[in-house]
């Protein structure tokens, strides 16, 4: 399994352009009501700063982050409730991705929701406070494109860059789920929506 990122195969990403398109509308309004019992908030980080982009999550635990360090929580920090159940509809499309990218058998229990609104960004991070590397992770882009970007092993590789427009879905796994990746500032576009949302599902526990 791999994707050619401008001319470059990349073992271990599988772009699916477009796979979530038709349920963009159903996964907006799930988005809503995940949104209704934990809502949306901006997290500290450990260093005392802001995230850029707003988060929640859905699943058996969500991933927070405060001044103690980024973990996995079983409890929402914000409600003192459990994390909203991952909706069937987000349980299916992942499963279905992950497939299509080589990954049968995928079982996400964690999809963390990132909400980026004109401006917001995400430096270049490892994703690695997940129990299991061996399973990929599946990400679902929503609303304006951005630009993905796309760094190697190490966090000095300069990164390649990949537009990731509404319902586009890209397979993380193998010798890629270490890799470095971030988001540029996002900017203004066509899209109604006017920000953007990220799913990504995970095998965190
Ligand atoms: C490659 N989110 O939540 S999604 C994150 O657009 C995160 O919100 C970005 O990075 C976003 O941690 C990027 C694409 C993505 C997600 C996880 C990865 C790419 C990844 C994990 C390993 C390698
Ligand atoms: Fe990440």
């Amino acid at each position: 399994m791999s994707a050619s990122l401008f001319g470059v195969e990349t073992p271990g990403l599988c772009q699916l352009p477009g796979l979530a398109a038709a349920e963009e509308p159903a996964l907006l309004a799930q988005i809503g009501a995940i949104a209704a019992m934990a809502p949306f908030r901006v997290m500290l980080t450990p260093g005392g700063g802001r995230l850029s982009a707003a988060m929640t999550n859905c699943g058996q635990a969500g991933w927070v982050s405060d001044r103690r360090g980024y973990r996995y929580e079983r409890t929402d920090p914000l409600t003192g409730r459990p994390w909203p159940a991952l909706p069937c509809l987000f349980q299916s499309l992942a499963r279905r991705a992950a497939h299509e990218a080589g990954f049968p058998g995928f079982t996400p229990d964690v999809c963390l929701i990132n909400r980026y609104e004109p401006g917001a960004k995400m430096a270049l991070h490892q994703d690695r406070d997940e129990a299991d590397f061996t399973a990929p992770i599946v990400s679902v882009s929503l609303g304006l494109a951005v630009m993905f970007l796309w760094g190697g092993a190490g966090r000095a590789d300069k990164p390649r860059k990949l537009l990731l427009g509404s319902g586009d879905v890209v397979v993380w796994g193998g010798p890629a789920r270490l890799n470095f990746h971030g988001v540029a500032p996002l900017k203004p576009g066509p899209h109604p929506l006017g920000l953007r949302y990220n799913l990504t599902f995970r095998r965190a526990l």
